[in-house]
């Protein structure tokens, strides 16, 4: 009997699973391209409280979590209901909002209702900034799309599924790890689970202008090219290009596929770290019209050098996470970035490292304001399955969206790869294939990656040879001399050297100390042992010919799993300059006296 009934169960359960997995298929295999620039549109808010059920057994997806059901009568057996196991605020990580979440890894189930009124000229979208690790998406019980990737936003077209009055959305985020991912199992930060960033109902016209490209031509300063493409459109539309402080106007007619090319002169003002130039760009084309604010420069490399707009910069930087200073969690407001931002320019900084992953798309948008320059990465991080056919698709399009999101943003300029990943031949075929994915997405920006693999060379030399670097822009050096790879002493006439005659950016090193922590320079886990680290980097850095900037680890101390030494880390890498609480490490100081030096006698613009 028991057993019988078991595997009715266990069978309506299989059916169930089949039945979801049969009409997400044919819903939406994969999320549909992006939507670009949602500041333009009308939009309505889903942030706030939503109604959640933690999943750790992954019940939900067979019990139909997403259906949202009440039980029918007294006979009815339904096991969940939303209305009473409590609440989380969107946006916002799981972990950081309960105490019982903090180190939680796997599914829970967010829901919450919305009224609508439908327009008939409206089509209507449902927009996520981001949502850590997998998200299956449903609305009033019914799927309509899935995601994969916790940091690059995503949209589904819900025109014919939403209804006039009552509405709920069901959203299954899993933030288990994979080895199958990107990242994969092991990262050297806190996995934050949930929907962390912002959720939007978008409305646009039928025909409506999705994405466009409007940047200086590569090689050619004087010109603006690029594209734009609509969607909807069953017929070659007019489309209208303006950026009225500059008097442009240009018209083009798109093609069947609602796509056009653009190129024109334009005499424009470079955007700079000195100068932040934004021109008011305005498209239009059929019933649609988008608004943005954009820069224009250029980026290259001659040799060693860095090129913005032709002239040689030195890039002063710092490494930083998206953690929100003061409360902890992941970082998902303009306020939140205001306040890093804000250390990393007190800092000296013309630029900055968004490790390790997409930071929300608020923060590049204040660094295009600000005039930082940004180095924006891909979690491919450290090892994960080179080769897997699926995991490099994965990474593709983590980097297709990243690439969608911010290509007008002219504080972009350099797409990394992936971080201190391991030298063999899977690894590289799977770089070498992303690397390419990459410059297909956009030939404007400079691609880079964070390598660490040296070889000594000599008693006093090491040879940054990966044999990545031949394929990339510009090098990126993760090195950590005087924390794990020897004493600080060693950086005393340490030689660096690199295989290809390219710019080098050292894009870590760093030192572990609490805030408040003081002893000798030689005792580990002070401030003082950060400080004489940072001394003596930059005494060996600054010999380097080909050093084309820098920015060390890390701008604030962060949570990591990887780091439980009770007093000390407590569950947080320690390397900030500026602790979790705002506190300011002696060793800032030293990074911000160079920023200074070099400021005032490199001429980097
Ligand atoms: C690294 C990693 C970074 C770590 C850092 C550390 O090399 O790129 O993600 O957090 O070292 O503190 O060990």
């Amino acid at each position: 009997m028991a057993s019988s009934h078991c595997e009715r169960k266990t069978m309506k359960r299989v059916v169930a699973l089949l039945f979801v997995a049969a009409t997400l298929a044919s819903a939406a295999p994969s999320a549909p391209r992006l939507i670009a620039n949602l500041h333009a549109r009308t939009t309505i808010s889903l942030n706030g409280t939503w109604r959640v059920i933690i999943d750790p057994y992954e019940t939900g997806l067979g019990a139909r979590y997403y259906e949202n059901r009440k039980p029918k009568d007294k006979q009815d057996l339904v096991e969940y209901d939303f209305d009473s196991t409590g609440t989380l605020d969107v946006p916002g990580d799981w972990n950081s909002q309960r105490e019982t979440l903090l180190f939680y890894e796997g599914p829970v189930w967010y829901e919450r209702s919305f009224s609508y009124n439908r327009t008939a000229a409206a089509r209507t979208f449902l927009y996520f900034g981001a949502a850590n690790y997998h998200a299956r998406v449903y609305l009033n019980g019914k799927p309509v799309g899935e995601h994969e990737g916790g940091f690059t936003p995503f949209n589904f077209e819900i025109s014919n599924d939403v209804r006039d009055g009552d509405n709920f959305v069901v959203v299954e985020v899993n933030n288990a790890r994979r080895g199958d991912s990107v990242p994969a199992l092991n990262t050297d930060w806190w996995n934050y689970g949930g929907l962390t960033r912002d959720v939007s109902i978008v409305e646009v016209p039928a025909v409506f202008i999705q994405d466009y490209f409007v940047q200086l031509a590569k090689g050619s300063p004087g010109d603006i090219a690029g594209w734009v493409k609509l969607n909807g459109a069953t017929q070659p539309e007019q489309l209208t290009i303006e950026i009225p402080e500059a008097s442009i106007r240009q018209r083009v007619t798109t093609d069947m596929n609602g796509y056009a090319e653009v190129k024109f002169a334009a005499t424009l003002q470079f955007w700079s770290p000195e100068n932040p130039k934004l021109y008011r760009v305005v498209l239009s084309a059929g019933g649609d019209r988008v608004e943005d604010q954009i820069g224009f420069r250029t980026i290259e490399t001659r040799g060693s050098k860095i090129l913005l707009n032709g002239k040689p910069i030195f890039l002063r930087g710092i490494s930083m996470h998206e953690e929100a200073a003061f409360r902890g969690g992941r970082a998902f407001s303009a306020e939140d970035d205001a306040v890093l931002l804000g250390w990393a320019r007190e800092l000296g900084c013309n630029f900055v490292r968004l490790a390790h992953y997409p930071h929300n798309e608020a923060m590049i948008r204040l660094a295009d304001q600000m005039g930082l320059l940004v180095w924006e990465e891909i979690p491919v991080y450290w090892d994960i399955d080179w080769k897997n056919s699926a995991t490099l698709q994965t990474a593709d399009e983590q980097m297709r969206d990243l690439v969608a999101r911010d290509h007008n943003r002219a504080a972009a300029i350099f797409w990394s790869i992936g971080n201190e990943t391991p030298v063999n031949p899977a690894r590289l075929e799977f770089m070498k294939q992303v690397l390419s994915y990459t410059r297909e997405q956009d030939s404007t920006r400079l691609v880079t990656a964070a390598m660490n693999h040296t070889d000594k060379i000599g008693p006093n030399a090491r040879l940054l040879n990966d044999p990545l670097g031949e394929f990339l822009d510009v090098l990126g050096l993760n090195e950590y001399i005087g924390w794990y790879d020897g004493p600080i002493a060693a950086t005393d006439g340490l030689q660096w050297k690199t295989a290809y005659d390219k710019p080098l950016v050292v894009s870590e090193f760093g030192a572990e100390t609490p805030f408040g922590a003081h002893g000798s320079a030689d005792s580990r886990w002070t401030e003082e042992y950060q400080t004489s680290l940072y001394q003596h980097q930059i005494a060996m850095l600054r010999k380097i010919p080909s050093l084309a900037g820098m920015s060390p680890w890390v701008l604030m101390d962060f949570r990591s799993p990887r780091r439980p030494l009770t007093g000390i880390q407590d569950f947080y890498n320690r390397k900030g300059l500026i602790s979790d609480r705002g506190q300011r490490k002696q060793a800032f100081y030293t990074l911000q006296k160079f920023y200074r030096e070099i400021a005032a006698t490199v001429s980097d613009y």
